[in-house]
C-alpha cells in the first residue's frame, strides 16, 4: 500500500495538464482504478486483516482525492496566469479624444423660439404625432370634403379589416396640440406648440416630415393688435435686429377669422438676407383670430373669450436665419453637414446672453 501511495502521489505531482490529470483520476480512484481494485480485495480478507486494511485504504483514497483536487486547482491557476500574461489592459493610458456632437439647426431654432415666447409668458405644449382625425381636422373647422383631408396630402394610418371607425392620421400641423391644451386647461391660455408634422409631399422645398411651431393666446380681451405686437417682438428677437416692419396680408384659413399672412421687410444683397431693411417682403407665417367654432370645439365659451393663433415652419425660418440652402439636407444625418451647420451644446439659447452665439 505504501508503494502504491508514493507511486500515485508522484504521478499526480508530475502531471502538467488537466486531461492527463483526469486520466490519472480514472486509473486510480475511478471505478476500476488501482485504489478501487485494492478496496475490493477487502472482501477476501479475514475480519482482523480488514480492520487494519480498511481504514488505511480509505485514508489512501481520501489522500489521493485531495491531491487530485489540489493539483486540478494548481493547473487551473497556471492556465489563468498564462492568459493574464498576454491578456492585459493598461488602464492608465489616455482616452481617445472625443469629437463633440452638435445641436441640429432645427433643435437650435426650436430652443430659440421657445426662449422668445417664454419671455412673453407662453408655455410649451406637446402632443401625439399620430392623431385622431377629429383633433387634426374636425375640431379645426376643416370639413370632410376639404382638400387638405384628401389622400393627396395626409398620411392615413391603416385600420384593421372590418374596423370602420375613421382612421387616425399623422398630424398635418401642430394645431391638434392646441385643441388638447384648450380641452385640458381651459381659458385663459398662452401656449406654443413646436413639433414634427407630416404631409405627403416631397420636392426641393418639401419633405414628408417637417417642423412647425404654432402659438395660441386666448383671453377675454385679445385682439389683432396683441397679435401684431407679439409677432413684432418675436421677429425682432429671432432675427436679432432692433427694428422690423411687418405686413399683414388678408388670407384664409378654416381655423381663423379673420386670417392674415405676415411678411417682413427685407433685402437680399448678394444672396444674404437682411431683415428690417430693403424693398423685398418675405412671408414667414400665417395667423388670425381663432374661429369661434374652433374655440367651441376646444370647450371654450366663444361669447366670453377670443384669441389669436399663428403658425410657421421651423425648418424654413432656420434656413432663412442661418443661410442654409437645401431643406432636404436637414434630414440626411450627414456628419459633415451637422458639423458645419450644427451648434454647440453648451450655448443654450437665452435672451440675456444672445440667442445664437
Ligand atoms: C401657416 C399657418 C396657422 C394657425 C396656424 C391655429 C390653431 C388653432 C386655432 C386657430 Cl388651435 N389657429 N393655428 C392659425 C393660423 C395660421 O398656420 O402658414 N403655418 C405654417
Amino acid at each position: 500500500m505504501d508503494t502504491l501511495r508514493s507511486k500515485v502521489l508522484e504521478q499526480i505531482s508530475a502531471v502538467t495538464d488537466e486531461a492527463t490529470l483526469e486520466d490519472l483520476r480514472v486509473s486510480t480512484v475511478g471505478k476500476k482504478g488501482e485504489v478501487s481494485l485494492k478496496m475490493r480485495e477487502l472482501g477476501r480478507m479475514t475480519p482482523e486483516e480488514r480492520q487494519v486494511a480498511g481504514p488505511a485504504l480509505n485514508a489512501l483514497k481520501d489522500e489521493v482525492n485531495a491531491a487530485l483536487t489540489a493539483k486540478k486547482a494548481a493547473l487551473a491557476d497556471a492556465v489563468l496566469n498564462e492568459r493574464l500574461k498576454t491578456e492585459w489592459l493598461d488602464v492608465t493610458l489616455p482616452g481617445r479624444g472625443r469629437v463633440a456632437g452638435t445641436i441640429h439647426p432645427v433643435s437650435q431654432v426650436t430652443d430659440e423660439v421657445t426662449a422668445i415666447f417664454a419671455d412673453m409668458g407662453f408655455g410649451v405644449a406637446e402632443g401625439p404625432q399620430i392623431e385622431s382625425d377629429w383633433h387634426n381636422f374636425d375640431a379645426l373647422n376643416i370639413p370632410s370634403h376639404h382638400p387638405a383631408r384628401g389622400e393627396m396630402d395626409t398620411f392615413y394610418m391603416h385600420r384593421a379589416e372590418g374596423d370602420n371607425r375613421p382612421p387616425h392620421v399623422l398630424r398635418t400641423h401642430t394645431s391638434p396640440v392646441q385643441i388638447r391644451s384648450m380641452l385640458g386647461q381651459g381659458a385663459p391660455i398662452r401656449v406654443i406648440c413646436p413639433g414634427r408634422v407630416y404631409r405627403a409631399d416631397y420636392d426641393q422645398t418639401h419633405t414628408p416630415m417637417f417642423h412647425q411651431v404654432e402659438g395660441l393666446a386666448i383671453d377675454t380681451d385679445i385682439s389683432m393688435a396683441n397679435l401684431k405686437w407679439v409677432l413684432e417682438e418675436f421677429v425682432k428677437a429671432f432675427f436679432e435686429v432692433d427694428d422690423v416692419e411687418l405686413r399683414f396680408r388678408a388670407s384664409h384659413f378654416p381655423f381663423t377669422e379673420p386670417s392674415a399672412e405676415v411678411d417682413i421687410r427685407c433685402s437680399w444683397e448678394g444672396g444674404q438676407l437682411k431683415v428690417g431693411e430693403g424693398d423685398d417682403w418675405l412671408e414667414i407665417l400665417g395667423s388670425g383670430m381663432v374661429h369661434p367654432k374652433v374655440l367651441e370645439a376646444g370647450g371654450i365659451d366663444a361669447a366670453k373669450y377670443q384669441g389669436f393663433a399663428f403658425g410657421m415652419g421651423i425648418d424654413r425660418i432656420a434656413m432663412l436665419k442661418y443661410g442654409i440652402p437645401d431643406l432636404r439636407a436637414f434630414f440626411d444625418s450627414d456628419l459633415r453637414w451637422l458639423r458645419n451647420y450644427g451648434f454647440s451644446a453648451l450655448d443654450q439659447p437665452n435672451l440675456a446672453s444672445g440667442l445664437s452665439r
